[in-house]
């Protein structure tokens, strides 16, 4: 896929472009970032973005490891259960809008669903699916323009992200014995933090006339146990980026992605010790990069003038894990943005 999007990067002819009042299909970052743009006192913005995530198999710091090893009553782990794979579908809905020109307002509603398949020790090795689905934490931010040229930019993102995710989701659990519980998820399958975190993130943007470029570093941090008494860790991130713009409409982006999450401390108070399983172990710490390759297009004229679709795959190219934890697979996204005044819709 990388090699495949590199490929066009290099091969694709040039065509002339001309900076309309819709702006070029590169002026928003890779539809995976988020937080990169602001926009014009009384602008308004809407999108959408749906995002699948997939984890399969298991990894300890960077060694492979076998379900069977996880599971064995003469193993090292000696799990009772382990996973096999897990999937997040989110839809992500945002909304933003320009307070002034240097100050936009931003928020961002995720709606989740995970499923996880588990395959268990005992017995037959039954297999069973647990899931969880509602909305996430809300992000309540602001973005201000540090700096501002002609061609680059100096971005400030700052705000909390607020516990409306639920941190005692449950769902019936197969035990050791056969027997049937509906009792509270691993940490993974959590929807929410359970605190009000901080957000903070800086961001520079660069642009030439067919190739822009990006880096954003950002952190999450969670300050205080939760009301289930845990903690879950503090998130790093850095990505850098580059897009190249092909015409009127369309450009082509490239990514690399980096992230530190820091173990969980505390315990949930509603985890009993007969769930014995990676997902309910407190080491879901982890470093990852990943690259990505992707397309934003923008409708340059006519009724849907302005409107934005996004494509982006991800894929992760090292993974180190604090203990025993699912790896992850691949992740899409997929998004539509519009921006808008209110002098446009009447
Ligand atoms: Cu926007």
């Amino acid at each position: 896929m990388f090699k495949f999007l590199l490929s066009l990067f290099l091969l694709m002819p040039s065509v002339g472009l001309a900076d309309g009042i819709v702006g070029k299909p590169d002026s928003h970052s890779p539809i995976g970032v988020m937080g990169d743009h602001t926009h014009k006192k009384g602008e308004l913005m809407f999108s959408y973005r749906y995002m699948r995530m997939e984890m399969s198999d298991l990894q300890d710091a960077s060694h492979d490891i076998s379900r069977n090893d996880a599971v064995s009553s003469t193993g090292s782990y000696k799990f009772m259960n382990a996973p096999i794979k897990m999937h997040t579908n989110m839809h992500m809905f945002g909304g933003m809008y320009g307070i002034n020109n240097r100050l936009t307002g931003m928020v961002m509603f995720p709606f989740i669903n995970k499923k996880m398949q588990v395959r268990q020790r005992a017995g037959d090795k039954k297999r069973f699916t647990i899931s969880t689905r509602g909305l996430g934490d809300v992000k309540l931010t602001g973005l201000y323009t540090l700096k501002k040229n002609i061609n680059s930019s100096w971005l400030l993102n700052f705000g909390i992200s607020i516990p409306t995710g639920e941190t005692n989701a449950k769902d019936v659990m197969v035990m050791m014995n056969g027997s049937h519980t509906h009792s509270t998820l691993g940490y993974g399958m959590q929807l929410g933090s359970g605190t009000y975190d901080p957000i903070l993130k800086i961001g520079y943007r660069k642009k030439w006339n067919k190739i822009s470029l990006g880096w954003q570093t950002s952190g999450i941090w969670r300050l205080y146990q939760n009301s289930d008494n845990y903690h879950i860790g503090d998130e790093y991130k850095g990505t850098l980026y580059s897009a190249f713009v092909l015409n009127d409409w369309i450009s082509f982006s490239g990514r690399v992605d980096g992230k530190w999450v820091r173990k969980i401390s505390g315990a949930h108070a509603h985890h009993s010790n007969m769930l014995m399983s990676p997902v309910f172990s407190k080491d879901q710490g982890h470093r990852k990069v990943n690259i990505s390759g992707g397309i934003n297009f923008i409708i340059p004229r006519g009724e849907l003038k302005g409107q934005r679709l996004a494509l982006e795959y991800n894929n992760p190219i090292y993974q180190y894990y604090d203990g025993l934890q699912m790896k992850s697979d691949k992740t899409v996204t997929l998004g539509w943005q519009y921006a808008f005044t209110f002098k446009d819709l009447f």
